[in-house]
C-alpha cells in the first residue's frame, strides 16, 4: 500500500487493485451487518484498533483477576470460597478466550503479555482500586461485573467474529458473577448493623469507579466514532453509563443500600439520568498508572509470569515431543 498527500494535507491510502477489492467486501460486509473474519482482507486501522480494543480486554480480565483472589483464603465460609475461586477462574478463561481471539488479528500472545507487564498497554482502570473487605466482593460482582455486562452485551454483536462469538460465553459467566456479588451484599445487608455498614461503604467506594469503567464522556472518547462506523462498539460510552445508572437504581432499592449520589435523578425532559460528576482527573490518573495499585498489580502479573516459567517450558517440550512422534508415526 502506497500513501500520497491529498489536497487537505491528509495522507490517504492509495490502495492496490487487490487492496481496493478487499477494503470493497470488508465495507459491504459492515454495511450488511455481517461479519469480518480473521482471513477476511481488512484495513490496517481496523487489525490495529482491534488489537488495541481486545487485547485491553484480555489484561483487564486477567489483572482483575487479583483484588479478588486476594480474598480467596479470607472468604467467611466453605461455599464463598468455592464460589469466588469459581468466578476467579472464569476471569481467567475469558482472558484466553481473549487473548486467542486478539492472536487471530496477527500479534502473538507473548508480545501482547510484554505489552501489559511493561505497561505499555492498558486496562480496566477498575481494578487500580483496593478491595478492603469482605463486602467488597459482592460490589465488585454487583458493580464491576453489572458495568461489565452493559458494556459487552452489545460487544457480542462486535463485527470481528471471533470477539463477538468470545463474548457471548463471557456475557452468560458475567450474568453469574454479577448475581453472586448481588447475593454477598443482600445478605451483609440483611445482616448485623456492622455488615450492613461493611455493604455500604463497599458499594459508596466502588459506585463512581464503576461510571468511569465506561470511559471518558462521549464529547472527549477519541475511539468511539470510528469504533462504531466500524460496527465493533454499537452504543456510545455514556449511552452505556446511562443503561447502567438506569439498572442500579432499581436494584439498589432490593439490597436496602443507597448509592453515594444524592442528586441522582432521571431527568424526563432529555430521558437520561443525572448522576454526579465524574472525577476524570482521577480517571487519567489511574490509566496513565498512577492509581492507588497500578505498580502492585503489575509486579503481582510480572512475579507470576516468572513463576509460570518452568510450566511454559514444560508444555513447550512436551509439544516438541508430540511433533516428533507424530513425524515418526
Ligand atoms: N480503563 O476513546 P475511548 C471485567 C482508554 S474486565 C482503562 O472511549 P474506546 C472483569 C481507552 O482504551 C472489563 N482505559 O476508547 C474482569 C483509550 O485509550 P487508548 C474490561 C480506558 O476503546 C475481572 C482512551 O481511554 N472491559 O469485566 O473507544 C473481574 C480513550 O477512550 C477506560 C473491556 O475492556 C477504562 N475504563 O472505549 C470482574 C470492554 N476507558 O487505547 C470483571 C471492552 C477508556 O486509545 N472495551 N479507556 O490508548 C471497550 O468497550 C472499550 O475499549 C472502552 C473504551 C469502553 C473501555
Amino acid at each position: 500500500m502506497a500513501t500520497q498527500q491529498e489536497g487537505g494535507g491528509r495522507l490517504s491510502a492509495v490502495l492496490s487493485p487487490e487492496e481496493q477489492a478487499g477494503q470493497d467486501r470488508f465495507n459491504q460486509i459492515i454495511a450488511e451487518d455481517s461479519r469480518i473474519e480473521p482471513r477476511d482482507w481488512m484495513p490496517e486501522a481496523y487489525r490495529k484498533t482491534l488489537t488495541r480494543q481486545m487485547s485491553q480486554h484480555a489484561h483487564s480480565e486477567i489483572i482483575g483477576m487479583q483484588p479478588e483472589a486476594n480474598w480467596i483464603t479470607r472468604a467467611p465460609s466453605l461455599k464463598r470460597k468455592a464460589i469466588l475461586m469459581a468466578k476467579v477462574q472464569d476471569e481467567a478463561g475469558h482472558g484466553l478466550y481473549l487473548y486467542s481471539g486478539t492472536e487471530t488479528l496477527g500479534t502473538p500472545r507473548d508480545e501482547l503479555n510484554d505489552q501489559l507487564m511493561t505497561g505499555k498497554a492498558k486496562y480496566s482502570s477498575i481494578f487500580n482500586y483496593p478491595a478492603r473487605s469482605w463486602a467488597d466482593m459482592g460490589a465488585i460482582g454487583w458493580l464491576v461485573d453489572g458495568a461489565a455486562i452493559a458494556n459487552q452485551v452489545p460487544l457480542c454483536r462486535a463485527s470481528y467474529g471471533p470477539y463477538g462469538r468470545a463474548m457471548v460465553r463471557i456475557c452468560k459467566e458475567e450474568s453469574f458473577h454479577q448475581r453472586q456479588g448481588f447475593e454477598i451484599l443482600l445478605e451483609l445487608s440483611n445482616g448485623t448493623p456492622a455488615q450492613k455498614k461493611m455493604a455500604q461503604d463497599a458499594v459508596n467506594r466502588f459506585y463512581a469507579p464503576s461510571l468511569m469503567m465506561f470511559g471518558p464522556p462521549d464529547s472527549d472518547s477519541p475511539n468511539s466514532g470510528q469504533s462504531t462506523a466500524w460496527k465493533i462498539k454499537r452504543f456510545s460510552n455514556d449511552e452505556l453509563r446511562q443503561r447502567f445508572v438506569g439498572m442500579i437504581v432499581e436494584q439498589i432499592k432490593i439490597l436496602g443500600l443507597t448509592l453515594p449520589d444524592p442528586d441522582l435523578r432521571f431527568d424526563a425532559e432529555t430521558g437520561t439520568w443525572l448522576h454526579m460528576d465524574l472525577d476524570w482527573v482521577e480517571f487519567k490518573a489511574v490509566i496513565a498508572g498512577n492509581g492507588p495499585c497500578n505498580a502492585q498489580r503489575l509486579q503481582r502479573r510480572r512475579d507470576a509470569h516468572n513463576e509460570g516459567a518452568w510450566v511454559r517450558e514444560a508444555a513447550a517440550a512436551y509439544a516438541a515431543k508430540m511433533a516428533r512422534k507424530t513425524e515418526v508415526a
